[in-house]
């Protein structure tokens, strides 16, 4: 999954994709392309910041940011489009324009998220963040046992999903690395998150260029890809089905090494 941001104050990949309260159209429309090029199989198009700390925005900002990006990759490339919203109504206007899969970091959480997101039809992926907003989720983020804890979330999301219609069939489990967790919490999600694999879904899993990496190197977020990928071939190794960056090419190689391996690993057992 390759990430598309259209927002102006990305914190890892700059604000080229937009300017002037719009996207901008050949610069979206390139960086999208190559990622497909690159091996992306889902372009991941968000409008709303995520990092620690961002602020709101409004719900016209939200649609004028993505819609048109969607519209335009729809229209050109063949890709599956997921739209990283936590907001019904860009739901709604996202499923109507074609897109393939939604991407909630808050989980369905949202007022009328559940409604929305049911009547689209469309996949679905659950991430876990503890705190409400990603402007307080890094204040004081505790847990006794994190493991635990995000399937607990999970699971309950997963409930909540099927009472409102969603069946299992269309849901995806993110542990949500780097929201409402410090550098440990990170460290042993990762490490443990095999144990994810009990909840019986598929697991999507971003690290990319994340402060995680920073912290753990001491590197500038332009330094973070080889940290990032061995974080990769952790995360495909513990049961990771979907892997969402942005340095496709570098990424697509690794995961592949790591199914190469793994796959000889069953092959012998046979
Ligand atoms: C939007 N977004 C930012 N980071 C993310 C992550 O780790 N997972 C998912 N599903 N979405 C994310």
């Amino acid at each position: 999954m390759g990430i598309l941001n259209v927002t102006p104050d990305s914190f890892s990949d700059g604000n080229t994709l937009y300017q002037a309260g719009q996207p901008v159209a050949e610069k979206v429309l390139r960086r999208a392309a190559s990622m497909v090029e690159e091996g992306a199989k889902i372009i991941d198009i968000g409008g709303e910041s995520t990092r620690p700390g961002a602020s709101d925005v409004s719900l016209q900002e939200e649609l004028d940011r993505v819609l048109p990006a969607l519209e335009l990759i729809q229209r050109e490339l063949d890709v599956i489009v997921s739209i990283d919203s936590s907001t019904p109504q860009v739901f709604t206007e996202a499923a109507r324009l074609g897109a393939g899969m939604l991407n909630d970091v808050r989980a369905l959480g949202r007022d009328g998220a559940l409604a929305a997101a049911a009547a689209t039809g469309l996949p679905v992926c659950l991430m876990h963040m503890q705190g409400n907003t990603p402007a307080d989720m890094q204040l004081a983020p505790h847990y006794e046992d994190i493991i635990a804890e995000v399937g607990d979330f999970l699971r309950q999301r997963v409930t909540a999903c099927e009472q409102a219609g969603i069946g299992r069939d269309r849901l995806l489990l993110d542990p949500g690395f780097g929201f409402g967790k410090t550098l440990e919490h990170n460290l042993r999600l990762l490490n443990q998150m095999q144990r994810l694999q009990s909840l019986g879904l598929p697991l999507l899993v971003g690290t990319s260029r994340k402060t995680m990496i920073g912290q753990a190197l001491d590197r500038p977020v332009d330094q973070r890809l080889a940290g990032g990928l061995a974080t990769v071939v952790m995360a495909v190794e513990r049961g990771a089905k979907i892997i969402r960056v942005h340095d496709v090419a570098a990424t697509v190689d690794a995961v592949r090494m790591t199914e190469a391996v793994m796959m000889e690993t069953k092959g012998e057992q046979a």
